[in-house]
């Protein structure tokens, strides 16, 4: 299966057009669209992601390759109707009210996405109850809050109390320029990570 070599080069390489035009090429080939997605697509995101931890690549390598994924899975997506994909989770995210940061948080999503979870972005300026309410409604396993400012870190120990109601069904992250695992510690949230693709691993570690 030559071509999912290829794809992960490609999508590393931040090549959008070509790895669309190999994941056409995969399914051309028979290759399952869940092989595609997991040994081509996801599997050179998570390659990305010990990168961008080491600091061999930075934010902009990071995104170009978050839109070379999505343009794999834009081809691959509608094959796979009634759930093929491995449910990894889902995660309901968003900064905090009064923040308006969402470089990191975009950061974490395309890496989680890139890695098999559900997201759902909840965006930026996030109050308490917004994020209650994505709990009621999405169900989801995990919970993640990022702050960029000291002013709204306050607004992330707010945020993990009002979600007090639902910890026995959500595990909640906490992230963001600011906050140490000190912090997350303190204000009772499940964990801390302090990158993206550190995310993703706290994310597994957490539903493991
Ligand atoms: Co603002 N800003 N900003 N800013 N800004 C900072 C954060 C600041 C450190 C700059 C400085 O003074 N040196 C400072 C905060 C100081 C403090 O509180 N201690 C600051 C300030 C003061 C402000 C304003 C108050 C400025 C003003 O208006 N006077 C204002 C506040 C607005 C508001 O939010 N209410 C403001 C506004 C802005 C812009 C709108 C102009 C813009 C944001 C654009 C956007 O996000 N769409 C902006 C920017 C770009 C920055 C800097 C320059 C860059 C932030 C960034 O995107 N970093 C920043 C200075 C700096 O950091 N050098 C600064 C890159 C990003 C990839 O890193 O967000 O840390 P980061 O995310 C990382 C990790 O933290 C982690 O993973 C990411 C990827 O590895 N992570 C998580 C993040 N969330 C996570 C969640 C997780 C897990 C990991 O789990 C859920």
């Amino acid at each position: 299966m030559a071509v999912l070599e290829e794809i992960k080069e490609a999508l590393m390489a931040g090549n959008a057009n070509k790895v669309k035009e190999l994941t056409q090429k995969a399914l051309d080939e028979g290759i399952a669209p869940t092989t595609i997605i997991n040994d081509g697509l996801i599997a050179a995101m998570n390659i990305i992601g010990v990168k961008f931890k080491n600091n061999e690549v930075y934010v902009p390598e990071v995104l170009v390759a978050a839109r070379a994924m999505h343009a794999g899975m834009d081809v691959v997506k509608p094959l796979l109707a009634g759930g093929a994909m491995e449910d990894k989770g889902t995660l309901v995210i968003g900064t905090v009210k009064g923040d308006l940061h969402d470089i990191g948080k975009n950061l974490v999503i395309m890496m989680m996405e890139g890695a098999g979870f559900k997201v759902i972005d909840l965006g930026i300026d996030v109050p308490v109850e917004k994020f209650v309410q994505a709990v009621e409604e999405h169900k989801p396993q995990l919970v993640g809050i990022s702050a960029l400012l000291t002013s709204t870190m306050m607004q992330m120990k707010k945020t993990v109390e009002g979600l007090a109601a639902y910890r026995d069904k959500i595990k909640i992250m906490v992230g963001g320029a600011p906050v140490t695992q000190k912090f997350a510690d303190e204000i009772g949230a499940d964990g801390y990570a302090p990158d993206a693709a550190s995310a993703v691993d706290l994310a597994r570690q957490l539903l493991a």
